[in-house]
């Protein structure tokens, strides 16, 4: 059968053999989901070329060692792939690093590890079974040498194949490893081998940065945010929630344009406008996320921390101490929560709420998700509030309870029998549906009140409402410019729709539409404040919102920031209120030519350093040296 000329050499056989195990793995064992053909060709070919590339590495040893490459190689890789499945069975989630050095996971494991392997698992190995059997009853006719030449064009062109399945992957999802997305996402476009590379680059890559530094960073830092982030908060307003529950609302992708506005003459979001009445609404607050999307929004509301430059700061520091808001709520008696929908392993949410102390995670196992009450990225927003009140109902209080919404959410699909107004009509289809899901949401959002008012849960509780991020990039400017009824996009305009609606609503109080430059970086402190605690004893950079007085400003992620009177970004200075560009004072006229402190000049510095303070305090782990007062402790002496 193997014939001198006919046969093929071993590799090729172990890439085909093991390449097709592996494309049945992703299909059939790991619950990939797959949404378009696109998506289904990437995982199709990732594992073939994948092991061409890899097998083929066994060229560059001599015919004896070639045939123990691929026989060690293929058993070794079939093992990492098993690993993976056992993992997956019992976490749905792949392999990390980190979650195989966290021990508690690993215990998890350990006690039901019996239950997760199965007797035809065995069949997982058959494709080890023949190569170790043909390599040692054929072995020296399908072990090849070839010449450099043709070794080098064999080489080439496997990591051709790999290059050109690392671009579709980038097509499917642009940044797709900047962004860190979902670890089911990289396995997809990927494959699980590449992802575990990638993991393990990412991780080494965090933990050089930790292993620098020694905690002595952190007194500059702890200066600076004393002396230019720390400010009182509000008196009046100090504790005014204090054992009341705290419900948090993540709104998808809502940007401040839409409130008190209208399409095709009809308002979009009735319910949040009329909310403004009787909450605090602050109009100029703006998201400050960068790569991380949702997951930035979290961290910003957690910590009043920045976000990192580059990738999702959940999942690239995940693992670091915080000193973060749930933890602070635990440790006064608070039930901490979160309800999203989504795989749990999204945005590496289970590893960092678990790390900065949620009590518990109500993913999308807690919900029951079928083809009707789900659309685009899952459960429909009206059916997830109430799935979700049921929960709410039994947890004790007082409770803190985070909800991320999500029909609201890039391509904002909608069933035709949600759509309760027209779409917009403009070049951008996108633009034209966002109208509509925003409704739903809204319209969800006015359900949820009315479930909390029947459970009695809503006169016991504060709710803080907050849109996470922008949902139209600048990708859409025209159609924009169409909607707003604006000449020209300028820098200063994308800088004004960056804003995001923020409320906080306490039942009972009349409330008040708020002017002041806020961001993300301000919530944190702002619930300290409003449930009794003193933010001056945290390290952070936001303040609270409430307070007469305020930090300069409000920095994005980019460098760009917002002040009172300014808007900087892309090193231009205009003024915030006309969006007026504002002219360098020519040399000539400035005191110190060296130092032009006029305009937007005096802080463009600060911001930077601001920025790298932050980063500093998450790439260097440094919480991990500082000793926070324990709150209790806190309000005791008081
Ligand atoms: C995913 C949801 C949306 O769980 O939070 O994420 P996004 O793409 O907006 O970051
Ligand atoms: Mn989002």
């Amino acid at each position: 059968m193997f014939k001198k000329k006919l046969q093929m050499p071993l590799f090729l056989i172990a890439a085909l053999l093991f390449g097709a195990k592996t494309y049945i793995v992703y299909r059939f064992v790991f619950n990939i989901s797959l949404e378009n053909n696109m998506q289904e060709f990437i995982l199709l070919i990732n594992p073939f070329v994948t092991a061409l590339f890899f097998f083929s590495l066994s060229l560059f040893f001599n015919e004896r060692r070639q045939l123990k490459f691929i026989k060690y190689g293929i058993l070794i890789g079939s093992l990492i792939l098993y690993f993976n499945i056992v993992f997956y069975r019992n976490f749905s989630d792949f392999i990390t690093i980190p979650v195989l050095f966290q021990g508690s996971n690993v215990a998890d494991l350990g006690s039901s590890v019996l239950d997760l392997i199965k007797f035809w698992d065995i069949t997982l190995f058959a494709d080890v079974i023949i190569i170790w059997f043909i390599a040692k009853k054929y072995g020296d006719q399908l072990a090849v040498s070839f010449s450099k030449r043709y070794r080098g064009l064999v080489i080439t062109i496997s990591i051709a194949c790999l290059v050109g399945n690392y671009v579709l992957a980038e097509i499917e999802r642009p940044q797709l490893l900047q962004r860190t997305f979902d670890r089911e996402y990289l396995v997809k476009n990927i494959g699980v081998f590449n992802y575990h590379i990638y993991d393990a680059v990412l991780h080494s890559k965090s933990k050089a940065q930790r292993v620098f530094a020694d905690g002595n960073e952190l007194n500059d830092i702890a200066d600076y945010i004393k002396e230019e982030a720390t400010i009182p908060g509000s008196e009046e307003m100090h504790g005014i929630a204090e054992g009341k529950n705290v419900i948090f609302i993540s709104l998808e992708s809502l940007q401040t344009f839409v409130i008190n506005n209208t399409v095709n003459g009809e308002e979009v979001t009735p319910f949040l406008n009329d909310l403004i009445d009787d909450s605090y609404y602050f109009e100029n607050f703006y998201h400050q996320t960068e790569q991380g999307k949702t997951s930035d929004s979290e961290f910003i509301v957690e910590n009043s921390l920045y976000p990192s430059p580059r990738g999702a700061v959940y999942f690239t520091h995940g693992q670091n101490d915080y000193h973060a808001l749930p933890e602070i709520l635990n440790n006064q008696d608070y039930y901490t929560s979160v309800f999203h929908s989504n795989n749990k392993s999204f945005w590496n949410r289970d590893v960092m709420y678990d790390n900065i102390g949620y009590d518990h995670f109500y993913d999308e196992n807690a919900f029951e998700v079928t083809e009707e009450n789900s659309i685009g990225w899952g459960l429909k927003d009206k059916d997830f509030f109430k799935q979700s009140i049921k929960y709410l109902e039994q947890i004790d209080q007082p409770f803190y309870a985070k909800f991320i919404t999500l029909t609201n959410h890039y391509p904002f699909d909608l069933d035709e029998e949600d759509a309760t107004i027209d779409q917009y009509d403009s070049n951008s289809n996108t633009l034209n549906k966002y109208f509509q899901t925003a409704r739903y949401m809204d319209e969800a959002v006015e359900e949820f009140f009315t479930y909390l008012k029947e459970s009695g849960v809503y006169d016991d509780s504060i709710i803080i409402l907050m849109g996470d991020h922008y949902g139209i990039s600048d990708f859409h400017k025209r159609a924009m410019l169409q909607y707003l009824d604006e000449e020209e996009y300028t820098d200063y305009l994308h800088v004004q729709l960056q804003r995001v609606p923020f409320y906080v609503h306490i039942p009972g109080q009349e409330g008040g539409v708020v002017s002041k430059v806020a961001g993300q970086i301000d919530v944190k402190p702002t619930i300290l404040n409003l449930i009794g605690l003193d933010a001056e004893e945290d390290l952070s950079f936001g303040t609270d919102l409430f307070s007469d007085e305020r930090k300069d400003f409000i920095a994005f992620r980019d460098g760009s920031f917002i002040t009172d009177d300014y808007v900087y970004t892309k090193s231009q200075c205009f003024n915030r209120e006309t969006g007026e560009l504002i002219e360098p004072t020519p040399e000539d006229e400035l005191a110190d030519p060296e130092d032009p402190q006029t305009g937007c000049e005096p802080m463009i510095e600060k911001v930077e350093q601001e920025l790298n303070y932050s980063d500093e305090i998450i790439f260097g782990d440094l919480f991990r040296f500082y000793d926070f007062k324990d709150e209790q402790a806190q309000k005791e002496e008081k």
